[in-house]
């Protein structure tokens, strides 16, 4: 089961990676995305051993960025992967049948490729511009959403997506109307002044 609302993980505003995930599960999340960037594998490694006990707490499910070798060792839900990466094909022949692979899309052409590719979910942005991440693709916009999804139906192809990239509560609605299956939040929730409150009303928005 894919679910609505996945964290991503990021080193800022003081926190480390785990502490943001301490953060987010704290807060109600249960789904959670450790996204290491530029570091070595073994320190990933050890995030990604400390962020699934952790997860384990909580009863949330893991999902690991860029390394299928990594969700395979800690027993991850799931691994992530970016439109640089290995190929979901390939992952899979490491992580396995079980293991929900989502993958990176950025337009309509890369949701195709995904879906073919035999991704699980898609998770699909930039929204809107964010520093969370570098190398930024293109702004995709809510008008670009609704094309993407309409193209989708148009083809009679349904594959949960995950909109991600700079998104606040005030989007969220707007973003489900147009067939959007979820959305992936970083700083809204590391930044928010109260993240308990924050994620129970995106629950229940995305309910
Ligand atoms: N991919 C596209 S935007 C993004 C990723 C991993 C970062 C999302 O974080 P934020 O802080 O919610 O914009
Ligand atoms: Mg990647």
């Amino acid at each position: 089961m894919i679910d609505k609302l996945q964290f991503i993980s990021n080193q800022t505003n003081g926190l480390s990676h785990l502490e943001s995930i301490q953060l987010a599960l704290d807060a109600g999340y249960r789904w959670i995305q450790l996204r290491i960037k530029n570091q070595p594998f073994a320190d990933v490694l050890k995030a990604a051993v400390k962020a699934k006990v952790l997860c384990s707490c909580y009863q949330a499910k893991l999902i690991i960025n860029d390394f299928p070798a990594i969700a395979k060792e800690v027993e991850a839900f799931g691994l992530h992967l970016g439109l640089r990466d290995m190929s979901i094909q390939e992952a899979r022949k490491i992580v396995g049948r079980e293991v929900v692979i989502g993958g990176t899309a950025n337009t309509l052409q890369h949701v195709l490729d995904r879906i073919e590719d035999g991704a699980d979910y898609i998770g699909l942005g930039p929204f809107r511009f964010t520093s969370t991440k570098e190398n930024l693709s293109p702004i995709i916009g809510i008008e670009g959403y609704r094309q993407i999804v309409n193209s989708l139906t148009e083809r009679h192809l349904t594959i949960p997506i995950i909109a991600i990239g700079g998104i606040t509560i005030l989007d969220i609605p707007e973003i489900i109307k147009n067939g959007i299956h979820g959305v992936a939040l970083s700083s809204a929730i590391i930044h928010s002044e109260n993240p308990t409150k924050l994620v129970s009303q995106i629950n229940k928005i995305l309910c």
